[in-house]
Formats: C-alpha cells, structure tokens, sequence
C-alpha cells in the first residue's frame, strides 16, 4: 500500500507520532543511520539561520564575540569540576581509536564546554584589563542519551550557542543573565511566535555548576511545560575550579565572577509542537523560508494567461519569498502539500480571478479566504504575514492562560497535574518539598519563577517563607 502522503495522526489523540510525522512529512528533517542523530534539511536550516542572525546581532550589541574551540576534549579536563560533571557522565559519548590504535587518554566528544574554555581562560586572563571577556560559539554538541528520542527535542547530537563570559563583578555578571535571558524570549516571542515564561529555576533543577540558572519555558498544548533556553550565573565556581584569576584596579587578587547560556535546535521542535495541526506544520512567517505559494489554476486553453498572472503577482510581492507552484499536480493536490509544509499564505489564481484582476488569499493558521484585488496583493499580503505572526503568538498565550491555574496545597496541585494543567503557587523552593511534589504527582517537577512577582502568602505546602510563584508541570 502506498505511504500516506498527509497526516494520518491526530495531534490531540497522538501526540508523539503526529509530531514525528509532521517533522518528516513537512520536509524539516529525516533520520540518519545513527539512533538519536537527525538530519536538518533546508527548511529547517533555514529556520536555525533565522535564530542564528538575530541573536548573533544582538549579542554583538553587548560586546560579544564569537570563536570556535575544538569538538574533542581531554578526559583529564572534563572531570577537572567534578561537582558539575558527576551527574552527566553517563551521556558524555567518547573517542577511543585512532585507526586500530588505541589513544593514551580517551576523548570526550563535547557536550558543552566550560572546562575546555576555562582552561583557556585561565591563561588569557590576568588583569583586570583582561574583563570582561565574551565568548560565544555556534557548534554541535553531543550527548548519549538513553531516551526515547524525539526529532529537535531530543537528540543525541544538536546545534546550539554556549556563550562563556567572565567578568570583574558579580553585578556585571548578574546583569548580563537577565539581558541575555531577555534576547531569549524575543527568540521564542518575536520569531517563533513561542510565548515563554521568564524565570530563576528551583534548586534541584538549577545547573549543578551554577550559583543560579534561569530560563525560558513554555507548556506545550499537550500539558507538557519544556525548557527552550538558559542563562546561568556560575558566580565563582568555575573561576576557583580552573584557577582564573586576575589583579584587580587594587593590585588585588580575584576569581571572576562567569557565566555561561545556551539555546539550541530544540526551540524549533519547540516552535513545531505548538503551531502545527492535523493537516501538517504551521511555520510563523518571520521564520518560514516561503512565505507565499501561488498555485495556478488553469486548463490547456488558460494555462499561458493564468501563468503570465501568477508571474505578475510574483512581481508583485517583490522582496517577499514567494514560490510559483507550477509542478505537474492538481491544484488540490497543491493545496493540501502547501498545508503540510507550513507555508503561511495560499494564492490561488484562475482564469475567473485573472478576469476580475483579483486572486484568492487563504492564511494557513485560520484557514480564513479572502478575495484580494491585485492592486491591493502588496500591502494586504503585508498585512496578513503580519497578523498571522501576532495572532500565533496570541492565541498560544491565551490558550496557556487557560491552561495555567493558581493552587493553595498539595491536592489541588495534584488535581492541576492530573488535568494536564500547568499550577502556581508560592512555594518554598526548597529540594526536600521538590521531591515530595514529584513523588505526589506522578513526577511534576517545578519549572521557574518569575523575578518581578514577589510572594505575598507563605509556601502553599510547608507554611515556611515562600521564595516565589512558582510554576509546576510534568516537562520534556
Ligand atoms: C552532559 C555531559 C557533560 C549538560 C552535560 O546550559 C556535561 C554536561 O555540563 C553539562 N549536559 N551540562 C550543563 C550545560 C550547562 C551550560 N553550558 C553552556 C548550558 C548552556 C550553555
């Protein structure tokens, strides 16, 4: 039998192999031979270039540069802060083998790298003068991971930025978590069409090495909550680990205060998860590599004037990304693979719009058609890019709005769990209640809290001081 070429899976029904689908389907990417590696085709290369070029200019802005250091790192340098690694050292993939000769020590594949670059830094910096240092650096990354895996959501191998920054205080460091925290959600927000939580995790899930870890989260319409991005403060952990010092203005000896933050190709599984529907994926305009289809409508005696108009409202939409569909299918056909590819608008032209010098615009999102003149196609297709990004972004907050409830005690946060839902409520923080709440619901764990709202009511489950409002989900 042959393959089904739509979306034989319901999102709401199953979840995990509608979204498989919808990944390979649409064209985003594919499997490789290897279990946990995926290939990223165009589309959605296209996509991480989209991520790349905005953070890129924005870190740049705040004296960020950019650098490569090598893929393979020492055994002895990867368990030089033990405190941090311990943990990961399960997923760290190595090198063994040159040929058929064995290596006199083992290789890690990198999968992050704090130890390879405070080495380095250890020896860059001696004064004062030597800070603040930014480095960021675009690569891959691997770790083993025994899970499920999941295209984008979990890999074994991803594309990512780590940015590793030192500094001489601990409140130009500080200040730098938030404003690189903030770029984050304009990620998730401004391209994506993401709306995201801002906030400081919980000691249990913070980064071991870290003083603190913030992050941007969001809750998947599945009742999921998943992390899209990270911003640690490291405070002097690492800086004491890899003997970083410097001379201050005083002459005086001290560690830098660092930090380090990443975001990878996870946010397009990210984006993917939240937009896309049953008949395939919904890409946000600002990140879709077409923005418009025209699809041509025509017999043997129109096909030359229906071409020759779906050539003029290309030139039209000059500077926008604009495909011609003219291949050798029915216009239905076209209509339904524009829809599994994500492509936000559908012109669909015939000889009666051509008579009447007007086309049809149909938005993916809402399935809304309009009959637009083509005297008016340039700024209506303006606006309706436009409102389809706003409304994506929109409609997701409003629908986790409502799938977000306030709760007082350990019942009602085990009703919120059980409803799919994501709850909030002054909590203490502290990882003895984490591990009560994990236990009482199935395996919740808490996602962050916001920095802007203080607690007015003491922890909803110890009574102690509460820390924060916090957000509690099952997660990716
Ligand atoms: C896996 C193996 C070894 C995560 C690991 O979040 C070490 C690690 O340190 C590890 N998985 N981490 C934490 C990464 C922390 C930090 N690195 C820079 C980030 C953002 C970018």
């Amino acid at each position: 039998m042959a393959e089904q070429l739509g979306i034989t899976e319901k999102k709401n029904e199953n979840t995990g192999e509608w979204y498989q689908q919808v990944i390979l389907k649409s064209g985003l990417a594919d499997y490789s031979p290897v279990s946990g590696c995926m290939i990223l085709r165009p589309k959605a290369y296209h996509i991480w270039e989209q991520i790349q070029k905005f953070f890129d200019a924005e870190i740049r802005k705040l004296g960020v540069q950019n650098c490569y250091f090598p893929l393979l790192i020492p055994e002895s340098l990867l368990g030089k802060e033990s405190e941090h690694v311990e943990g990961f050292k399960p997923e760290v993939a190595w090198v063994t083998h040159g040929g058929d000769s064995q290596l006199p020590e083992r290789l890690a594949i990198r999968p992050t790298s704090e130890t390879i670059m405070y080495d380095a830094y250890s020896r860059w910096i001696r004064s004062h003068n030597d800070l603040p240092l930014k480095l960021n650096q675009w690569c891959n990354v691997v770790r083993w991971e025994f899970k499920h895996p999941m295209p984008f959501l979990r890999t074994r191998e991803f594309l990512w930025q780590e940015g590793h920054t030192a500094h001489a205080t601990s409140d130009s460091a500080e200040q730098e978590v938030y404003q690189i925290l903030d770029l984050y959600a304009s990620v998730f927000e401004e391209l994506l069409a993401v709306p995201v939580m801002k906030g400081i995790k919980s000691e249990k899930e913070k980064f071991a090495g870290a003083v603190f870890t913030t992050s941007v989260e969001t809750l998947l319409p599945n009742g999921k909550a998943i992390q899209g991005a990270t911003s640690h403060h490291l405070g002097q952990n690492f800086s004491k680990a890899f003997g970083i010092d410097f001379l201050d203005e005083k002459g005086e000896k001290q560690h830098p205060w660092q930090n380090s933050w990443g975001i990878s190709t996870r946010s397009i599984g990210i984006m993917v998860m939240m937009h896309s529907d049953d008949k395939g994926l919904v890409l946000p305009p600002a990140v879709a590599p077409i923005e418009a289809v025209i699809v041509p409508i025509y017999k043997e005696d129109t096909r030359v004037a229906v071409l020759e108009g779906a050539d003029e409202a290309k030139r039209l939409l000059k500077g926008r990304r604009v495909w011609i569909d003219n291949r050798d299918y029915t216009p239905g056909w076209k209509f339904h693979d524009a829809e599994l590819q994500g492509i936000p608008l559908r012109i669909e032209l015939g000889p009666k719009d051509l008579e009447k010098r007007s086309a049809v615009v149909v938005r993916r999102d809402t399935g809304t058609k309009e009959v637009v003149a083509l005297a008016d196609l340039t700024g209506r297709t303006t606006e309706l890019l436009a409102a389809m990004q706003r409304d994506l972004l929109e409609s997701q907050r409003k629908r986790i709005a409502e799938q977000t409830v306030d709760v007082a005690s350990m019942d009602e946060l085990k009703a919120a769990i059980d409803a799919r839902k994501m709850a909030r409520m002054p909590w203490c923080g502290t990882p003895a209640s984490e591990e009560k709440i994990k236990d009482a619901t199935g395996g919740a764990k808490s996602i962050n809290r916001s920095r802007d709202i203080a607690p007015t009511e003491p922890c909803a489950l110890t009574g102690e001081r509460a820390q924060g409002i916090y957000s509690f989900a099952k997660s990716y």
